[in-house]
Formats: structure tokens, C-alpha cells, sequence
């Protein structure tokens, strides 16, 4: 924690989404002069803008003026806007300082943080992770990525509180001192190579999670993950493992059907795998990992089993909304790149219909074929995706559906009794949503329409 003295400093803060709007509202209460500037209308962000104002904050909207970012002390980026945009260049070029909203944060959280990043199960793993610390005693803070600005628990935070973050590496492009006590790795697959370009740049990205990293610190990664393997020679922490399937040195395993930690000579039982309410072998990697995240931080078998025999499903993913007429339907909205929708697919044996589709990210997807083939029935393809996909995926049948509405009406009209229709769509949302849990929550809308 530094505490970096803004009184009277200069701000800008770059978008005026979740991030922006946190970061502005605690800047000034910090007592800083703050400008946040968005590229989206007054009209777009009529909602937002009333209460920025009235906090004294200066709002610019319809662009980025080349002036506002000259002569600030300090531009905090949302984690949506790139690092190397033009503007952001020239102001690191004048000495003005560049920082992400997490980076803001781990300035002002006393407590130790618990990161977990990774391309799939980082949001499933940070809510699990949260409920295995408070059930354990644990004064608890949950946010990041998922959805909570981690600036945003800054005022309720103490030396005494963990600090729980979800992390992507659009915020990890932009740290500085963010020093998590324990970094988990989930796993790192292609994605967002729309805006990293290269996957040696994803995963560059994601790594950074390490760099702060001390020898009294942990860092947990995924023993089944190649990239995982290579990546974790970066950091200077501990390293423990988790593994669906071989024993680890040190962290979690399986061992005939029970979850064991081990760190040192320390071992025990956690609990048995077929305790776990979630479906899918990537939810038992996610489970792994947040057990040993718990294990570390001192809390007893006991509370750790019975958070994660608690614990529901996060919203929008692999989340079950409904049976009609014998058919199942299942919301994976946040599977918004080609790995989740392939876990998606493998927690189902047979006889899917599966929505595709949305913003595409410069992915690759002919790698679902084999997996189309063996397990799904037919593909509806949705949004400005949907021609690339269909002129990449073979071996089953594809309707060109264009919206979620005409997707689920004809996946409606043509599934049996036993089949399973599943948005699972490998793509960002945002040619059609304001994002995942819209699209999510649409979909829930027209399911419960059906009935
Ligand atoms: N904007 C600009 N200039 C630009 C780019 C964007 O002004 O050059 C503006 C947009 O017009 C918009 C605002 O910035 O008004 C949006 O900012 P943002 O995209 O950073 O979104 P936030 O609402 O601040 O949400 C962000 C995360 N979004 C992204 O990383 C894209 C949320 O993750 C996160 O929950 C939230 O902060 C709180 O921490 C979402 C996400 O999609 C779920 N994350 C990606 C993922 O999980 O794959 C990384």
C-alpha cells in the first residue's frame, strides 16, 4: 500500500463506464481535481453524468480532446481503452503518469490481496474464493473484474481485510506496485487478440500478475495448463500447483476421489470431488485453485468444504434457466471466447444446440469442429460474427439465425425431448449488448417467454 498523496492533483480519468465512474467519485473525495472524458455522448451517458456533476467533477464526452490530457498530474484508464492509444502515448512522452484503475486501487487496499486471473474461471473461482475466506473468518472484500471496481472497496478496506480481485490482462497492462499476497493462474488460452494482436502479448499481460510478487508470497497456477508451466518460472513467490489430474508437490490434487492440499509436510483431506455442486471438469480446476487459495491463507478444511458445498453458480455462467417441453436450457453468456465455449460443450455428452456468435475478437473457430461434430446438433449464429463462423466451422448443421430472439425461437421449434440449448457464444457482446450479462439476461427473458 503507498497512499499516493492527490489533494489538490490534476486527474483525468479515460471512459466513463464502471471503472471510470468509481475512480472519478473516489479521486475527488480524495481531494483531487478530476476530469473523466468519454468517447460516448452526453446523450449515451445521460445516467451516469448528472451524479458526476454534482460531486464537482468535470465531465467530457463525444471524444477525447487532445488538450484535456495535457497537463494532469495523473490519467487513470478504464481497463476498456488501450494502452497504446495515441493520446495516452504523448502524455507518458510529457512525464505525466499513466496508471490503470487497479493499479489506483492496490495503492489505496492496506489489506492483502488475493488475485486470480487466467482466460476462463476467473470470475466462478474470485466469487468461490470470497465465500472460502469468509466462511474461514475471514473479514472478506470481493471485486474487480467481476464486476465491483476494486477502487470501489478502498473505503471499507482495512490492514485486516483480503482483498479477493478478479484480474484481466487489459488491467494488468497497466500496473505498477500491485503486489497480490497469492496469484492464481488459472489457465491461458487465445483471446482478446483483437486488442493484444499476438498471444505472446496475452500472455505477457497475464503474467504481470507476478511482477511484484516477494519470496513470502504465494503464487498458485494450474499444473494441466502448458502455459501455466511456462509462465511460472516468472514469478519470485512460492509456487503451488492444483491438478484435475496428477499429484502436485505442493497444493491441490485429486487422490481417489478426495481433494488433498499439501504444503511442506503438511496434508489433508479437503473434501470429496463429488461434493462439488458445479458442473464441468473446469469447475473442479476452479474449485482446486480457490481451495488452495484458502488453504494458504490459514482457513480450516472444514469451512473450506462447506463454502464450496454452498456455493451457486455464478450468474451467466454454465448458469441452468429452464426445462420446456423436455429440452434444458443453459446460459453461458460469459463464455465470450472460444476456450469457455469448448468447456461449455464438454460439460454436455451429446445433443446440443448451441448459440454462436456476437463481437469477434480475431479468434480461431475452426477449433470447435471436432467437438461440433462428436456433440453438438446444430448451430444458430447470432451477430457480427456470424459469417466469419460460418465459414469457419464444418461437420454440422449451421442456421444463420442473426438475433438471440430468432436463435431461440428456431432452437425451440427444433430440439427433442433431451436436447440441450446453450448460448455459449465465444464472442465478446458488445455489436448487440451493452455487454455479457445483458446478453445473459435477454436470453433468460426469452426462455422464460417460451414456456
Ligand atoms: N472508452 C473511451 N475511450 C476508449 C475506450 C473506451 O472513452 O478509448 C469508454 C467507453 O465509451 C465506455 C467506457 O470507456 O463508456 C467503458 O470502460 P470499460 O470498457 O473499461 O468498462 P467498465 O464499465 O469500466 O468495466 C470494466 C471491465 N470492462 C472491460 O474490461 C472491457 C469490466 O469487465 C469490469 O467488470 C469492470 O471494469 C469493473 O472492474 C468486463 C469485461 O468484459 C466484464 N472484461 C473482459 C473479460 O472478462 O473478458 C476483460
Amino acid at each position: 500500500m503507498i497512499f499516493m498523496e492527490l489533494r489538490d492533483k490534476r486527474v483525468l480519468v479515460v471512459g466513463l463506464g464502471k471503472s471510470g465512474v468509481a475512480s472519478a467519485l473516489f479521486l475527488k473525495e480524495h481531494g483531487a481535481r478530476v476530469t473523466i472524458s468519454d468517447t460516448k455522448s452526453g446523450d449515451e451517458l445521460r445516467n451516469e453524468i448528472p451524479a458526476l456533476l454534482d460531486h464537482g467533477i468535470t465531465v467530457e464526452t463525444g471524444g477525447h480532446g487532445e488538450r484535456t490530457f495535457r497537463g494532469q498530474d495523473l490519467i487513470v484508464v478504464s481497463p476498456g481503452v488501450p494502452v497504446d492509444a495515441p493520446l495516452l502515448q504523448q502524455a507518458r512522452n510529457l512525464g505525466e503518469a499513466v496508471i490503470g484503475e487497479i493499479e489506483l486501487a492496490a495503492q489505496f487496499l492496506p489489506g492483502p490481496i488475493v488475485a486470480i486471473t487466467g482466460s476462463n474461471g476467473k470470475t466462478t473461482t474470485t466469487a468461490l474464493a470470497g465465500e472460502i475466506m469468509t466462511a474461514g473468518g475471514l473479514p472478506t472484500l470481493v471485486g474487480g473484474n467481476i464486476g465491483t471496481p476494486a477502487i470501489s472497496l478502498a473505503p471499507r478496506a482495512t490492514r485486516d481485510t483480503v482483498i479477493v480481485l478478479e484480474v484481466s490482462s487489459f488491467q494488468l497492462e497497466t500496473i505498477q506496485t500491485f503486489h497480490p499476497k497469492i496469484a492464481v493462474v488459472l489457465n491461458v488460452t487465445p483471446d482478446h487478440l483483437d486488442r493484444h494482436r499476438t498471444l505472446e502479448v496475452y500472455v505477457n499481460a497475464k503474467a504481470r500478475i507476478f511482477e511484484n510478487q516477494r519470496g513470502d508470497d504465494f503464487a498458485i497456477l494450474n499444473a494441466d495448463d502448458p502455459a501455466c508451466v511456462e509462465i511460472a518460472g516468472r514469478t519470485k513467490a512460492q509456487v503451488f500447483w492444483f491438478s484435475r489430474q496428477k499429484e502436485v508437490k505442493e497444493g491441490t490434487w485429486v487422490r481417489e476421489g478426495n481433494i488433498v492440499f499439501r504444503h511442506g509436510t503438511r496434508q489433508h483431506d479437503v473434501m470429496l470431488a463429488s461434493e462439488i455442486p458445479l458442473k464441468g471438469a473446469h469447475n473442479l480446476e476452479n474449485v482446486l485453485a480457490a481451495v488452495c487459495a484458502g488453504a494458504l491463507m490459514g482457513c480450516a478444511p472444514g469451512k473450506i468444504r462447506q463454502a464450496v458445498q454452498n456455493f451457486k453458480a455464478v450468474e451467466h455462467r454454465l448458469e441452468f434457466v429452464a426445462t420446456i417441453r423436455g429440452v434444458d436450457y443453459y446460459n453461458d453468456s460469459k463464455a465470450t471466447n472460444v476456450d469457455a465455449t469448448i468447456k461449455a460443450i464438454e460439460s454436455f455428452p451429446a445433443n446440443i444446440h448451441l448459440i454462436l456468435g456476437g463481437k469477434d475478437k480475431g479468434s480461431d473457430y475452426s477449433v470447435l469442429n471436432n467437438l461440433l461434430k462428436q456433440r453438438v446438433k446444430r448451430v444458430y449464429t447470432i451477430g457480427a460474427a456470424g459469417v466469419k463462423i460460418e465459414s469457419q466451422i464444418k461437420n454440422v448443421e449451421v442456421v444463420h439465425a442473426e438475433t438471440l430472439e430468432n436463435a431461440l425461437r428456431q432452437a425451440n421449434a427444433l430440439a427433442q425431448p433431451g436436447d440441450v440449448v446453450l448460448l455459449a457464444p465465444a464472442c465478446a457482446s458488445f455489436d448487440q449488448f451493452k455487454n455479457y450479462e445483458e446478453r445473459g439476461t435477454v436470453f433468460k427473458e426469452i426462455v422464460k417467454g417460451l414456456t
